[in-house]
């Protein structure tokens, strides 16, 4: 097993409902440590520099309106097997097919209202979190 750091996004369905601690919770839960957060309101040019892997995709205007709605918690997360333990625990991408107890099940309003972003492997976790935080803001 190796430790890796992985990078996490409370979207704003869940800062609307005031779940940034509960959605917390459950990353401490899995045992993941939180070594850099930020709160944030998205640029329009931020949220679509941000998903422009997805920019091709019929979703991607919705996507970046809704990215931007409101404020987002930027997080760096730490531990063993990170970026899949982080997937685990996010559940699957439409909250309707997500397992029980994952953050998706318990807090997602929609498949795209689903309350976290999290990096879908290591490459895009180091990407990501440049794209966010400067090395001297994530304490391990
Ligand atoms: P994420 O990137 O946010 O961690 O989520 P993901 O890997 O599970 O899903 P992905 O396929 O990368 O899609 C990125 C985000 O776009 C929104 N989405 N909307 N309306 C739709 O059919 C649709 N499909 C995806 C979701 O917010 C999804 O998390
Ligand atoms: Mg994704």
């Amino acid at each position: 097993m190796a430790t890796e750091r992985t990078f996490s996004i409370i979207k704003p369905d869940a800062t609307r409902r005031n779940l940034t601690g509960a959605v917390t919770a459950k990353l401490e839960e899995a045992g993941l440590r939180v070594v850099a957060s930020k709160r944030l309101q998205l640029s329009k040019e931020q949220a679509e520099g941000f998903y422009a892997v997805h920019k091709e995709r019929p979703f991607f205007n919705d996507l970046v309106s809704f990215m931007i709605s409101g404020p987002v918690v930027v997080q760096v997360l730490e531990g063993e097997n990170a970026v899949l333990k982080n997937r685990e625990v996010m559940g699957a991408t439409n909250p309707a097919n997500a397992e029980p107890g994952t953050i998706r099940k318990e807090f997602a309003e929609s498949i795209e209202a689903n309350s976290v972003h999290g990096s879908d492997s290591l490459e895009n976790a180091a990407i990501e979190i440049a794209y966010f935080f400067k090395p001297e803001e994530i304490v391990g």
